[in-house]
C-alpha cells in the first residue's frame, strides 16, 4: 500500500488539494490531499511516516521544479494549499502533548519571509512535545520577538528562514534579544540554515527538523 503515499505526494506535488478541488485537470473528481492523508491514517499509517515519506518529499519536488522553471508560484501556492489539506488530518496527533507544560516556546519565521509550512510543522511538534506554543506568525522583526519575550522571559525561542535573504535577518534578531536578554536561549531552522550559520550568528542550537528542537528543548527542560 505503498502506493497510497506516492499518491499522496503526487497530489501535493500537483497542488491537488481535496477531491472537489478543479485544479489541476487531470486530476479532475480524484482524491486529493485531504482524502488521501485521512485514508492513509486509517489505513494505519503513523503521522509521522506520513508526513517524511510523502508531506515533506512532495514539498522537496515543488522547490526542484521551481528552481528549474518548472513550475512558478502559483503552482507552489496550490502544493501549499494541498500540504494544509493533509495537515488538517495530522495535526491533532503532533498537538496531543501532554497537559502540564514543560515550558514556553516563541516561534516566528523572520522578517521579509512569508513561509510558514516548516515553522507550523516545528511549532506542532514542540507543542505535542509538551510545551507551550506562542506562535508569532510571519514577517516578525526583533520588536515582536522582544515584545512576546518581556513577557514570557523564561521562553525558549525559535526563528524560521526559508529564503537565503531573509536568514540574513535572523543574525539581527539575534543580536537584539541576546542584548537583551542574555540568558536567553534561541534556536534556529529552515532550508538554507546551516549549524555553521547558527554558530556564527550567535544563535544556540540549529536543527534541520522539528524533532532535533524538541529534543534540545527537552533536554534544556531537565
Ligand atoms: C511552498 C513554498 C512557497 C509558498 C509558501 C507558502 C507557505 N504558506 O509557506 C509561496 C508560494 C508563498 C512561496 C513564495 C516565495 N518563495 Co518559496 N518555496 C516554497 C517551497 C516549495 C516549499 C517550502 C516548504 O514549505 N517546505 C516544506 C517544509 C516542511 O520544509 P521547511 O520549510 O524547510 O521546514 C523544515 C525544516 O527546514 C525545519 N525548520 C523550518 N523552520 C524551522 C525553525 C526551527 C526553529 C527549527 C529547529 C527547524 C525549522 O523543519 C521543517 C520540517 O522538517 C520552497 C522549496 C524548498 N525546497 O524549500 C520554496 C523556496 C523556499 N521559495 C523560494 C522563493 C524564491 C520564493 C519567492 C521569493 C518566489 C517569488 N519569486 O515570489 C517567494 C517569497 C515570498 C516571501 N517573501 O516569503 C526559494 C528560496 C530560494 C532562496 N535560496 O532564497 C525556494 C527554495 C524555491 C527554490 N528552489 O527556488 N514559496
Amino acid at each position: 500500500m505503498e502506493n497510497l503515499l506516492e499518491k499522496l505526494l503526487e497530489a501535493i506535488e500537483l497542488g491537488k488539494v481535496d477531491k472537489k478541488s478543479p485544479y489541476p485537470p487531470q486530476l479532475k473528481d480524484q482524491d486529493g490531499a485531504y482524502e488521501l492523508a485521512g485514508k492513509a491514517l486509517e489505513l494505519g499509517y503513523k503521522p509521522n511516516e506520513i508526513l517524511e515519506k510523502a508531506l515533506i518529499p512532495a514539498m522537496a519536488n515543488v522547490g526542484d521544479r521551481f528552481s528549474r522553471k518548472e513550475i512558478y508560484v502559483p503552482q507552489m501556492l496550490m502544493s501549499a494549499k494541498a500540504m494544509g489539506g493533509a495537515m488538517i488530518h495530522l495535526k491533532p496527533f503532533f498537538q496531543s502533548g501532554e497537559t502540564k507544560r514543560k515550558g514556553t516556546f516563541i516561534i516566528g519565521t523572520v522578517n521579509g519571509d512569508l513561509h510558514d509550512i516548516g515553522k507550523n510543522l516545528v511549532a506542532m511538534m514542540v507543542e505535542g512535545g509538551g510545551w507551550e506554543v506562542i506562535d508569532l506568525g510571519v514577517d516578525v522583526g526583533p520588536e515582536k520577538f522582544i515584545k512576546a519575550i518581556e513577557e514570557k522571559p523564561d521562553a525558549v525561542i525559535g526563528l524560521s528562514a526559508l529564503l537565503t535573504t531573509t536568514m540574513e535577518n535572523m543574525k539581527k534578531i539575534v543580536a537584539e534579544i541576546k542584548a537583551k536578554y542574555k540568558g536567553s536561549k534561541i534556536l534556529i531552522g529552515g532550508a538554507p540554515v546551516t549549524l555553521e550559520y547558527c554558530n556564527k550568528i550567535g544563535a544556540d542550537f540549529y536543527s534541520p527538523d522539528p524533532q532535533g528542537a524538541v529534543n534540545y528543548l527537552n533536554q534544556l527542560s531537565r
